[in-house]
């Protein structure tokens, strides 16, 4: 009896903490909060199951405790009972699966005007590529990679030359812009995870993952890496900015474009030429 009582309490004091945890997702500044839809319908259908298991064991330590006087019955089929059971588990099973293939549909088809920005990870941060005045990102190959070409854009693609590099851990977006985020590697598996906006997927060398969100609210969104990459994981932080119009605007008009680095860097090379000659 005493045990059944403490099990049941188990049950409450555990419901309760979950209604009253102090711990709970920060508000989400994407459009993705069908995210947050299906994690909470997954709450629901495992804490039913979690509240119904848990009470039938209380519930039978009460009813069939010891009793001299109580013969134990051989049961060793019910059809009924286990064609209940299976229907009821196939039910659950479909309640959690069946609203997240929906949603990750929604998550890997990208609307027509996301603009294609580039993510590049690497041992240990992270590097961005947007496209310039044509919409289009230049084409890649990990051999071109250079001190010149740190990004080993293909310089023979005409798309290339105006694409926008930022060589920096920060990245602007703007508010209500749809984004395709392509996830590059350099060399291991990262993950490009911003919580805020409930998106994230791995990065892999050789290969362009991609996946898309609206940022919805300005501010600023801490960028982890989920992906354990290295003793240098914890430090592989940045930030999205998510700005208005003009303020992205402003940021933009700062950044450098990938003809002008290359002719930069190759300046800067010679340069240290002359310098160590002399
Ligand atoms: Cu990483």
């Amino acid at each position: 009896m005493f045990v059944a009582i403490i099990f049941a309490l188990i049950i409450i004091a555990s419901i309760i903490f979950h209604f009253w945890s102090p711990w709970w997702w920060t508000p989400v500044a994407s459009n993705w909060g069908n995210i947050d839809d299906t994690i909470i319908l997954t709450f629901w259908v495992t804490g039913a199951v979690f509240v119904a298991v848990c009470l039938f064991m209380s519930w039978c330590i009460w009813k069939y405790r010891y009793n001299p006087d109580r013969k134990a019955e051989y049961k060793p089929e019910d059809k009924k009972l286990e064609f209940r059971l299976t229907a009821l588990t196939a039910l659950g099973v479909v309640a959690l699966l069946a609203p997240g293939l929906v949603v990750w549909n929604k998550y890997v088809t990208v609307p027509e005007n996301a603009l294609k920005i580039e993510v590049v990870a690497y041992q240990w941060g992270w590097n961005y590529r947007l496209p310039g005045n044509d919409g289009i990102l230049g084409t890649t190959d990990i051999s071109l990679i250079n001190d010149e070409n740190p990004y080993g854009l293909n310089p023979e693609d005409p798309n290339s030359k105006d694409d926008i590099i930022v060589m920096d851990a920060d990245l602007h977006l703007e508010i209500n812009q749809p984004v395709k985020v392509e996830l590059r590697s350099y060399d291991v598996l990262h993950n490009f995870y911003v919580p805020q906006f409930r998106a994230k997927m791995d990065t892999l060398p050789g290969i362009i993952t991609f996946y898309w969100f609206t940022p919805t609210k300005t501010g600023d969104f801490e960028i982890l890496c989920a992906e354990y990459c290295g003793t240098g994981h914890y430090a592989m932080r940045g930030k999205v900015l998510v700005d208005d119009e003009k303020d992205y605007s402003d940021w933009l008009a700062k950044q450098i474009t990938h003809e002008k680095m290359l002719a930069q860097n190759k300046e800067n090379k010679k340069l240290l030429t002359a310098e160590i000659k002399n």
